[in-house]
């Protein structure tokens, strides 16, 4: 029997609508919703059905045999493998107090139930990927907006000017977003991009600056300066809804487009016609201030200065700008009930000084690898059981094998992943959750110029012995008495409870597969936006009064990046069209069109070495020696290697992806605690690599 089912791709986190038809237990065909996404899916979504049906992903319940890492696993039953962890977290808990045991899990409308259990247990110690990915830029927008980073949807369709710094909007896509770029595009709009290297966004650019590495906050300073010297920013708006404007004029003064000129290695000529462009074009003009900004030690600087740009364009609330992120209570409704609202809020202080040491950064999901400090040492206390939801901390982490030293002093491990993690392999029990196009997920709010909730449809039956989250985290829960927190038998009586304040029943997702709260966008009065700012002052704070208290200037005087010594590189890194992070690497589909990375490298560079386009690299740092074939390019900084996030894969299961390309990671020896003081992200970009031709050729590869 034919069946048509509304889900949401799991592929990656956008979580995009699709649909779904489905024949018998088999997944025939997939597209994008139709109502906002006109039926588009990426690659990477297109490779669902191939992920289901791969037999190198755990197939039931691990628990392993022999030592960490080593990979001796007893296939076990679900009960066996609840009832061992729920054990062991009870003699955990009996010895050391709940709050010694942490979980992470992938942030987003999902974390609920992994942070609901967390608190339900005890422990204040939930976590996820952040650090190493959006804090730099979700703490600078706090200390100018109040707001988080979701807290504005960029209008760019609208707009007449995208300027992105290291944001490849085309390749590190949402399909949503590319489609609003190339309607920009379309009208007419121009796009900025500034990147280390050419990019499939850089070619697609108006303007493309190709700047020496670690260098935006010296172009975002010197563009503030320009713009304030020509008088071209909304001076109405900064009058009205800013803080600290004249403190910033006297900072950037020395911050010319001649001196940033110099030390990004680029025209200052290019920089006054990029300010003249965009004085023109405010204020539809956006500036995005980075997602993944967890690369240099001025990054949280870089986006706050990109952020205030945004504030000098004046483009706040107009469309072709920044639109703040209505959620229910902006339509006069109520948003869906979370699990969290259920559990005790927990009293003791979290592990890694999130709140308490740390003042300055958001509580949250803390940051990650601030915990391995408190496994390692044991202070404030020791963390000895640690549950990772879909996260794989080695991959997102640097230096896996400190990693792996601290959670030696772990007694319980738990991986529940749909693959198998590097951080799996090393645990102590897989707990296999069915992939997205076999299980049912809880509904999630997306704010956005029109609210929604959005929903994931079981489309076929789980095809190995998997379950869903919701039931794995139940099983857990019951078994330690904590059921009174989770009191749904089904999805169905989760999805009943949870939307009971919203208005909307289950019925109503029928028609296009999510829900709306308004018809039309929803616009603030734009004259009337006091108080939409959550900042101390109520206002953009351009001097912050937090990070003044805090101790922290509202701008660090700009420091020039260490050149890289003599045969040594910056590694630098990013994503492919075609991969997800880590977790696709071994997909059979995606694998067969990308199955490993290369290292990008200047032509001139390539040339002193003696190497050329296809033939191998070393690339050391520390203990650690990676071989990788290289991309021979002018098209990126002298001072920079590249490579693709997630490849150098080291789980025999996975033959296809087993000791592909090179890992990034593994590269930033002594790295794991090297994170932004101020922002909180960790500095990814600050690791250098010695790179030289390789002993290894292809000829001997057969060989061998
Ligand atoms: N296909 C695909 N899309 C994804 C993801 C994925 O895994 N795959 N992941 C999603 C996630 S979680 C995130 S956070 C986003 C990340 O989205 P982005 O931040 O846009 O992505 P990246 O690809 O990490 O990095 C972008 C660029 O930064 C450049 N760069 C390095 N150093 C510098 C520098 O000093 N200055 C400038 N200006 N540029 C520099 C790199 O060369 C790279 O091209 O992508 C999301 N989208
Ligand atoms: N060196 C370096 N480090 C990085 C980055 C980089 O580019 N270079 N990128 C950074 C960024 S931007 C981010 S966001 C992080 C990402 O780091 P992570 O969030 O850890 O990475 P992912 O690969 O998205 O997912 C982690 C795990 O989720 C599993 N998974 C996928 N789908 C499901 C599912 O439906 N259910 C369950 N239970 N598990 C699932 C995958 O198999 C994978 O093992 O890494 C960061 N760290
Ligand atoms: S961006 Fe691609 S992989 Fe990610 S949710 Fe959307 S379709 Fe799926
Ligand atoms: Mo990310």
């Amino acid at each position: 029997m034919k069946k048509s089912v509304w889900s949401m791709c799991g592929m990656c986190t956008v979580r995009c609508p699709i649909r779904v038809e489905v024949e018998g237990n088999t997944v025939t065909w997939l597209e994008g919703n139709q109502h906002i996404l006109k039926g588009a899916l990426c690659a990477k979504g297109s490779a669902g059905p191939s992920l289901v049906a791969d037999k190198e992903r755990p197939q039931q319940p691990l628990i392993r045999r022999g030592g960490r890492g080593a990979g001796r696993w007893e296939a076990v039953s679900w009960e066996f493998a609840l009832d061992y962890i729920a054990d062991k977290l009870k003699t955990i808990i009996d010895r050391h107090g709940p709050e010694s045991i942490m979980a992470s899990s992938r942030g987003g409308p999902f974390q609920d139930l992994v942070k609901a259990f967390t608190h339900a247990l005890g422990s204040p110690n939930y976590s996820n990927h952040d650090s190493a990915c959006g804090r730099n830029v979700h703490h600078a927008s706090l200390s100018l907006f109040g707001l988080g980073r979701k807290g504005f949807i960029y209008d760019i369709k609208n707009a007449k000017h995208l300027v992105l710094f290291g944001r490849n909007i085309l390749s590190s896509l949402r399909p949503a977003e590319v489609n609003q770029v190339m309607d920009m595009l379309d009208k007419g709009g121009k796009l900025t991009y500034v990147d280390v290297r050419q990019t499939l966004t850089g070619i697609k650019a108006t303007n493309f600056f190709q700047v020496r590495p670690g260098t935006d906050y010296a172009l975002a300073l010197a563009l503030i300066h320009e713009i304030i010297k020509a008088e071209g920013y909304d001076a109405d708006f900064v009058e009205r809804y800013t803080t600290g404007f004249d403190e910033l004029a006297y900072f950037v003064e020395n911050y010319s487009a001649e001196w940033a000129a110099k030390e990004c290695g680029i025209k200052p000529k290019d920089i006054h016609e990029l300010v003249d462009q965009l004085i023109a074009d405010r204020p539809k003009v956006i500036f995005h201030p980075g997602w993944m900004l967890s690369r240099y030690n001025d990054s949280f600087y870089a986006s706050r200065a990109l952020n205030c740009l945004n504030a000098l364009m004046g483009n706040i609330e107009v469309e072709g700008g920044l639109i703040f992120a209505k959620g229910a209570g902006d339509c006069g409704r109520k948003g869906p009930r979370s699990l969290n609202e259920l559990s005790p809020k927990p009293t003791a202080k979290r592990a890694d000084g999130v709140g308490d040491i740390y003042k300055h950064f958001e509580k949250g999901p803390g940051l990650f690898h601030l915990f391995y400090k408190a496994m390692a040492t044991g202070i404030p206390y020791p963390i000895k059981g640690i549950i990772c939801v879909r996260h794989d901390p080695f991959l997102c982490f640097p230096d896996p094998q400190a990693q792996k030293e601290a959670l030696d002093n772990c007694d319980l491990i738990v991986s529940i992943d749909t693959h198998y993690s590097e951080f799996g392999w090393y645990s102590d029990v897989i707990l296999p959750e069915s992939t997205y196009l076999e299980r049912d997920s809880m509904i999630a709010q997306q704010k956005g110029m029109k609210p929604r909730l959005i929903m994931r449809n079981k489309a076929i039956e789980p095809q190995a012995d998997t379950l869903d989250l919701c039931t794995i985290i139940r099983g857990l829960a019951t078994r330690l008495g904590l059921e009174q927190y989770f009191p749904f038998a089904t999805p169905q009586d989760l999805w009943a409870w949870q939307l009971e304040p919203t208005g909307f029943s289950i019925a109503d997702f029928e028609k296009k597969g999510f829900v709306e709260y308004a018809d039309k966008p929803v616009m603030f009065d734009r004259e009337k936006l006091e108080g939409k700012f959550k900042t101390p002052s109520g206002k953009i704070e351009i001097i912050s009064q937090n990070l003044t208290e805090w101790g922290f200037p509202s701008w660090k005087p700009y420091v020039s990046p260490a050149k890289p010594p003599k045969g040594q590189y910056r590694l630098v890194f990013g994503r492919s069209p075609l991969h997800s992070h880590s977790h696709t690497v071994n997909n059979p589909l995606l694998n067969e069109m990308m199955p490993e990375n290369t290292l990008w490298i200047n032509t001139r560079e390539a040339s002193k070495m003696g190497v050329s386009e296809g033939d191998f690299v070393d690339v050391i740092s520390g203990d650690v020696t990676c071989v990788i074939t290289v991309k021979v390019t002018d098209f990126i900084h002298p001072e920079a290697v590249y490579t693709v996030h997630g490849f150098g894969r080291q789980i025999p299961l996975q033959t296809r992806a087993y000791h592909a390309g090179m890992s990034d990671q593994k590269l930033m020896k002594g790295q794991l605690q090297n994170m932004d003081p101020v922002g909180g992200g960790l500095n990814l970009c600050e690791t250098f690599v010695t790179v030289r031709k390789s002993s290894k050729n292809h000829q001997r590869k057969v060989e061998l």
